[in-house]
């Protein structure tokens, strides 16, 4: 994955068409494309494949189950074309190893979320998530720009390894805080693609980061 504009697109919109518009528009501006359940079940698990081929594909499915299903899972995702998958920790240590290792250390661990819901169980814990992302050899954590301050908690927790942190834009937080707070790559949906002008608005955070890193 490219660190240029350090911009992650969550590429959560529910048809094929509105996913093409949107890459072609922003495809300059952005480092990878984040794939959720929404446009895998509107357009079928081919996009990824297809978007992978325009920018690496992080495919954000969550992966919360026991370590054989979590494997599968992720088998399934890398062989479609993704370059990285997002997984849950709270599943216990083999469950995240066996993504780390069908992923050949390709996988993003949750940790404090970014809602406010998040903050009810998720935060308790998001130190010993980062932990554990640590310890079975994770590429990464998602850590919330909603809550810099707790990027920078988490930053102290896994060290050189990479944050990337969604709630830019619609959920309030800032890319400049999120970055300054130690995060490598800024996850945002709504603001670029709800936006009248997808380009505009990518370009608009990209100036940002590239003034703020
Ligand atoms: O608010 P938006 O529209 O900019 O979208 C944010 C995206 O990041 C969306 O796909 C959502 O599912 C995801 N996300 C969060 O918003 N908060 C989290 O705590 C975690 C994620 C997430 O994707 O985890 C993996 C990156």
């Amino acid at each position: 994955m490219q660190k240029k504009s350090r911009i992650i697109l969550a590429l959560d919109v529910t048809s094929r068409a509105d996913a093409t518009r949107v890459v072609n528009a922003v495809r300059d501006y952005v480092d990878a494309i984040k794939i959720n359940w929404p446009l895998i079940l509107a357009a079928g698990p081919d996009i990824i494949r297809e978007m992978s081929k325009v920018k690496d594909v992080v495919c954000d499915l969550k992966i919360a189950d026991i370590p054989n299903t979590n494997r599968m899972i992720v088998e399934q995702a890398m062989s479609l074309g993704a370059s990285a998958v997002i997984a849950h920790g709270f599943t216990g240590d083999d469950s995240v190893r066996a993504c780390v290792e069908a992923a050949k250390g390709q996988v993003f661990v949750v940790t404090e979320m970014s809602h406010p819901g998040g903050k009810q169980f998720t935060a308790p814990v998001a130190d010993k998530l980062a932990a554990l992302a640590k310890s079975v050899g994770a590429r990464g954590i998602v850590a919330p720009a909603t809550r810099p301050e707790r990027i920078a908690d988490l930053r102290k927790i896994i060290g050189s390894m990479e944050i990337i942190s969604p709630g830019v834009g619609a959920q309030g937080g800032k890319a400049s805080d999120a970055l300054k707070a130690g995060a490598d790559y800024i996850i945002v949906g709504r603001a670029i693609y709800e936006a009248q002008d997808p380009a505009s608005a990518a370009k608009a955070l990209a100036d940002e980061v590239e003034r703020s890193v």
